[in-house]
């Protein structure tokens, strides 16, 4: 995976037809290649799109492939850091497969998935974070998802770390010398100065820390299961949290019987919603299935809705599914609302914190509430808005041991204990933030986060 020494190449545009498809080439022969496939004496200007045709050598008698744009951009200036090609043609699978295989049969290698980014990281272009955060911004199915990984790509994490990370060295750095020149008894940092400058690091790594659940959340996203008595409208629900007739409705009990699931894209988070089959206790055995894997998915999801009916007296069945999820974060939904009204909404005799939002799936009415409603049950009201720079696991695990370790260093620091343990903690810390960032990151993590990108990456 780690060969940075050889020419890569690979189609850069998603699979499929389209306007145009992108071939891109990286590796110190990328000219080289370029400049055998097209049809021109002189080499490519460097950042200059020029106009050239493919032509295939390799025939019997020389045929042009397409017509196509070429850009090179020499390294180090290039997305990779290596010498890169571009070659814009025309977007289709046979063509864009023919130019690969004729930059295979002049010296390039197929890239691995990942590999231009990888090489981009290992060319010191992107740290690994950065890296990281072309995954995110590729993978992003919700506007706020490509903000937040734009950002980190943009380097709200890599300039704090950075920073962090030069005040640490020198704290290092200073504290060592103490420990070098002990016969002077000379000390290059006072002792009470150091618990106060780690207790300075220390803060700002927990102040990236803020909002990381958060950040989580909307990088992650989350499954919401909407649960109920048969027929009180969790399908007709569903469908109109989606925009789509993805669920079956009609107005028999017992309709759904397997979890469908889709996503949606929540005021900003990307939401699993699932419908479920009607929890009621009667049934044959698809039933009976149906209930028990309403039953798991609630045991993952983040939240719940729970839909009850207000055209119909409230029953033995709704009492049963209200308890059931009473100890779970949820929300109320009081359908149908259209109709002419069975029960008012006290009658639910729910305690005050329970968010109840009143609908109607066959109308729409009260919708917008219940998905404003649903985004604070998940997020425990925190606005969406201010994006948290940290939304990455990796990361949060890997700041909250550097924080760990600081806490560590400030304490030992605070009662006097010997350079030398405070020292200790000041390494582990520093190597937290350095496998943040990659500067020290073993391989076995570096392929894993190489493997979620595609070819062409
Ligand atoms: N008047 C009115 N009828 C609704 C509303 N929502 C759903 N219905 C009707 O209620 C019936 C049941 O709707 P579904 O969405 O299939 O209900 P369900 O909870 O998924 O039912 P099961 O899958 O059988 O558990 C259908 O006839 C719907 O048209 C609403 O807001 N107002
Ligand atoms: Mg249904």
């Amino acid at each position: 995976m780690f060969t940075p020494d050889d020419t890569i190449v690979a189609v850069a545009t998603p699979p499929g037809r389209g306007g145009l498809g992108v071939v891109r080439l990286s590796g110190p022969q990328a000219a080289t290649i370029a400049g055998t496939l097209l049809d021109r004496s002189e080499p490519l200007r460097p950042r200059h799109a020029t106009v050239a045709r493919i032509v295939d050598h390799t025939a019997a008698v020389p045929t042009a492939v397409d017509q196509v744009v070429a850009t090179a951009f020499p390294h180090p200036g290039s997305y990779t850091g290596d010498d890169v090609v571009e070659i814009s043609a025309h977007g289709s699978p046979v063509l864009l497969g023919r130019i690969v295989a004729l930059a295979c049969a002049a010296g390039a290698r197929l890239a691995e998935p990942g590999e231009f980014t990888l090489r981009a990281y290992l060319n010191g272009r992107l740290d690994l974070v950065q890296a990281e955060a072309v995954a995110d911004l590729i993978d992003a199915v919700t506007p706020l998802q490509a903000r937040i990984a734009f950002d980190q790509l943009e380097g709200t994490i890599t300039a704090p770390i950075r920073e962090l990370d030069s005040q640490l060295f020198d704290l290092i750095a200073r504290l060592e010398a103490s420990l070098d020149f002990p016969e002077e008894g000379y000390h290059f940092v006072a002792a009470g100065e150091v618990a106060e400058a780690v207790g300075a690091i220390r803060r700002q790594v927990n102040a990236l820390l803020n909002g990381a659940a958060r950040g989580r959340l909307i990088r992650e996203g989350c499954q919401v299961v909407i649960v109920g008595k048969p027929n009180v409208g969790k399908s007709s629900l569903f469908n109109q949290l989606l925009g789509v007739a993805r669920a079956i409705v009609t107005p028999m009990a017992g309709t759904t019987r397997d979890l469908v699931t889709d996503v949606t894209d929540l005021n900003g988070l990307a939401v699993t919603l699932v419908d479920s089959a009607g929890i009621r206790s009667a049934g044959d055995a698809v039933e009976v299935e149906g209930v028990a894997r309403t039953r798991e998915a609630l045991g993952v999801a983040a939240a719940t809705v729970v839909v009850v009916d207000r055209s119909r007296p409230l029953d033995q069945e709704d009492w049963a599914v209200l308890e059931e999820t009473a100890a779970l974060r949820r929300l109320v939904a009081v359908n149908k609302v259209d109709a002419p009204t069975s029960w008012v909404r006290g009658s639910l005799a729910l305690e005050e914190e329970t968010a109840v939002v009143e609908v109607s799936a066959r109308t729409g009415e009260g919708l917008e509430r219940l998905r404003a409603a649903l985004c604070d049950v998940l997020t425990g009201g925190e606005r969406l808005r201010d994006t948290p720079a940290v939304a990455n696991s990796r990361h949060i695990g890997l700041l909250e041991r550097g924080g760990e370790a600081l806490g560590a260093a400030e304490a030992a620091a605070a009662r006097g204990a010997a350079e030398e343990f405070v020292l200790a903690d000041l390494q582990r810390a520093r190597a937290a933030l350095e496998e943040l960032t990659g500067k020290r990151t073993p391989d076995d993590v570096l392929r894993h986060i190489f493997e979620r990108f595609c070819i062409g990456k």
